[in-house]
């Protein structure tokens, strides 16, 4: 090379302007679309910090090296012909090319090894079995020493505790995703995953499927409330109570209609484990799975037509229910808290 290409500036430039505006969307992204209930940069578990806290190192470390790499190019671009020698091209290389990303790279790996160690267990750790069903998701509290509690749609959690959740699947293959808690694990028919979390601090909200399971697959979520260890065991043990004696027509209509073929509600109709435990159905934050505010009308409108809610759902439509019918058993289900 003889002397510097005039072209080479001009190109140098209109990368770094590019990159500028690049890095100006990812900031508006980040701001706007990537905060709230389900988002992994909201964290509200030590599984999920750490996941967070590596993002940004790993993002800070590639931006300053894309600066530096873009600098020296740029120099080199502008450098007058014979600047470098051949030995100074090969301590150039040794230490941007060799030295340097071995040191990074380790350091990086070493880090990531540490987070990727999971979370000690006790035995008096509370454990939670979730099945991912199409498309709900049923929940059994196992805590050490107590008896069994279902419940389904929702996960509770006590905060600074650690939980191990135990995940199956009775039909495909879904995916547990608590985006604030922790990262995702499937649910594979036929064997059973742990995760392993501890909330680090109270609130609600919210999972979802991650792994394509059938139509409804989108409308696969559940709340996720973190609640302080004493609510927490207050909540379990109304949780674990049958249901209030409730004499009211819809109980009766859930009967002739035949729901209890599916339904649990225990301490009214036992033993149907088909669909989800409605036993405390009136006290979830949501309906379906994530799908519906948990409304008289939008019980109601889920009873007798559950597919108009969640293509390919699987309970029956109920669509010749009078009016009167569905609203008395969705004051019941209401009831049920
Ligand atoms: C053949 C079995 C079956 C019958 C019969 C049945 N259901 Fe269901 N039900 C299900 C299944 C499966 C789901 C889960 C649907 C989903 O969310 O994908 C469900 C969901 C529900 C939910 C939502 C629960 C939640 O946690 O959000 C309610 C409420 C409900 N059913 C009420 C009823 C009522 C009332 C009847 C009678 C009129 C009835 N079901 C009859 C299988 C059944
Ligand atoms: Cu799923």
């Amino acid at each position: 090379m003889t002397g510097r290409n005039p072209d080479q500036p001009g190109i140098f430039k209109a990368i770094s302007r590019a990159l500028l505006r690049l890095a100006y969307g990812a900031a508006a992204a980040l701001s706007g679309g990537c905060t709230g209930i389900q988002s992994a940069f909201s964290a509200f578990g030590i599984e999920a910090e750490s996941t967070r806290a590596l993002t940004w190192g790993m993002t800070a470390a590639a931006t300053v090296i894309t600066i530096g790499v873009l600098w020296l190019a740029w120099h080199a671009a502008r450098a007058p012909a014979g600047r470098l020698d051949h030995q100074g091209g090969m301590r150039v290389i040794l230490w941007l090319g060799a030295i340097g990303p071995t040191v990074l790279l380790t350091a990086l790996l070493v880090s990531s090894l540490t987070k990727m160690r999971t979370l000690p267990t006790g035995a008096d750790d509370l454990k939670i079995a979730v099945d991912g069903e199409q498309f709900w998701w049923r929940a059994r509290y196992l805590p050490a020493g107590g008896q069994p509690v279902e419940t389904a749609n929702e996960i509770r959690v006590p905060v600074g505790h650690t939980v191990t959740f135990a995940l199956t699947s009775p039909d495909v293959i879904h995916s547990f995703w608590i985006p604030g808690l922790a990262g995702k694990v499937d649910m594979i028919p036929g064997r059973t995953n742990d995760l392993v979390v501890r909330a680090t601090r109270t609130g609600v909200y919210r999972g979802a499927c991650a792994e394509f399971c059938g139509l409804s697959h989108a409308r696969m979520a559940f709340d996720v409330v973190a609640m302080a260890p004493a609510d927490f065991d207050r909540w379990l043990a109304g949780a674990a109570r049958p249901a209030a004696g409730i004499d009211s027509p819809g109980r009766h209509l859930f009967e002739e209609y035949g729901c209890g073929g599916c339904h649990t509600i225990r301490g009214h109709a036992e033993d149907s484990t088909i669909g989800p435990d409605l036993t405390h159905v009136g006290s979830r934050l949501s309906l379906g799975a994530g799908t519906l505010p948990m409304t008289r009308d939008a019980l109601s409108r889920f009873i007798r037509d559950p597919a108009s809610v969640k293509p390919g759902a699987l309970m029956p439509s109920f669509k010749d229910m009078p009016g009167k019918d569905a609203d008395a058993i969705s004051s019941y289900l209401a009831e049920l808290r």
